[in-house]
């Protein structure tokens, strides 16, 4: 019996140290069916969203037509789009979210920012 307890003790101690680890991340796909694309509100659809680290951002859209620029807070704001090596131009980019915090989003392609809404906002918790 005593060697049973132990076994459960052992079990026990297993399942709780493995769980963090095994929390399934979540693969979210920025505007749903709309993609990646001007005069979206994604701050409604980041609304209620639990984003957390290891979750991913995938972003769709006709390769050419957009692009995704993961930008800092003041570029968010003014849209300052940064050097285009920085852009991820695929057509179907998927965006890690490896840290907690704040992370931001854009479009660089001519006024998509600054004119007509295609940035994103996100708060990732741990
Ligand atoms: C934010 O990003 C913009 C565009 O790349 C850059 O010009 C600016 O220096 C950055 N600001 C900070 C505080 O890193
Ligand atoms: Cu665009």
């Amino acid at each position: 019996m005593a060697f049973l307890n132990h076994i459960m003790v052992v079990l026990t101690l297993f399942v709780v140290a493995i769980l963090p680890t095994t929390t399934i991340a979540t693969e979210y796909t920025v505007g749903d069916d709309s993609g990646w694309t001007v005069q979206y509100d994604y701050q409604a659809w980041a609304k209620n969203k639990d984003f957390k680290v290891g979750d991913t951002l995938v972003f769709n859209y006709p390769k050419g037509i957009h692009n995704v620029f993961k930008v800092n807070g003041s570029s968010y704001a003014d849209c300052i789009i940064p050097p285009p090596d920085q852009a991820y131009t695929s057509g179907h980019d998927v965006i890690a979210l490896p840290v907690a915090g704040k992370a931001w989003f854009i479009c660089g392609v001519g006024v998509h920012c600054s004119a007509l809404n295609q940035k994103l906002a996100i708060n990732v918790k741990v």
